[in-house]
């Protein structure tokens, strides 16, 4: 049997896009019209979009934080595993964004959601940071774990393309957890968009090559 393959668009959300948005990625907005031709592509058997989903009170809100530690973007704070105290891991700490229920949280209106079969929200949790789609980066067990890696496989997905914002964050921990779990993995590179345009996203794509992610261009994906 021939594998199945998923287009993953990972937070596409207002509170991620330029000119409003709390923690707009330079951009963002641009790749709308590219990921609307991804989604009318036959190549794609099942496609999802994820949506940031924090409750008011997230550790990954600078505002929630005690001075001097809450600066949104070079503030950091330890996040402890609720399991095991003695496993934290350093993150950065942002704006408010994509609180559950408000307009920034919402997809972008010019998505063509109607293509898309599933959303998948994650970072509920408000004690772990949770880039990556599939889950939070404690293992054995995780803290949370999204719906993502069950429908997919469910659904006989073998080829995960990842899509949206923002590469450097959640498309990155996206596309290292679908490596993870078995899929082969894609990030279509001018369907995303980075943080931090410079450094940043080339780090994270020597980081993703190394474990074996490739990267595509959409116009070998539509030809
Ligand atoms: C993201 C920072 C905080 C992302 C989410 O979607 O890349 N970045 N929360
Ligand atoms: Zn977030």
């Amino acid at each position: 049997m021939v594998s199945k393959a998923a287009l993953v668009i990972v937070d596409l959300q207002e509170d991620f896009c330029p000119p409003n948005g709390s923690l707009a990625v330079s951009g963002g907005r641009d790749i709308v019209p590219i990921i609307n031709g991804l989604l009318r592509s036959p190549l794609f058997d099942l496609k999802v979009a994820t949506k940031d989903w924090h409750p008011e009170d997230h550790i990954s809100f600078a505002a929630n934080h005690p001075e001097p530690n809450n600066r949104p973007f070079e503030s950091f704070a330890t996040v402890i595993n609720p399991y095991n105290s003695a496993d934290r891991y350093e993150t950065r700490l942002w704006p408010v964004h994509c609180v559950q229920g408000t307009l920034g949280a919402e997809l972008v209106p010019d998505l063509h959601i109607e293509k898309v079969d599933k959303i998948v929200e994650k970072g509920q949790d408000q004690r772990v940071e949770m880039y990556s789609a599939f889950a939070d980066p404690f293992e054995d067990p995780c803290v949370a774990r999204s719906e993502l890696g069950g429908y997919l496989k469910e659904n006989g997905v073998g080829n995960v393309y990842v899509v949206g914002l923002a590469m450097d964050y959640c498309v990155k921990a996206t596309a290292e957890d679908a490596v993870k779990e078995g899929f082969d993995t894609y990030i279509i590179e001018d369907a995303t968009k980075a943080v931090d345009p410079g450094e940043g996203w080339k780090n994270a794509k020597v980081e993703m090559e190394n474990i074996g992610i490739r990267f595509v261009g959409s116009k070998d994906i539509l030809k």
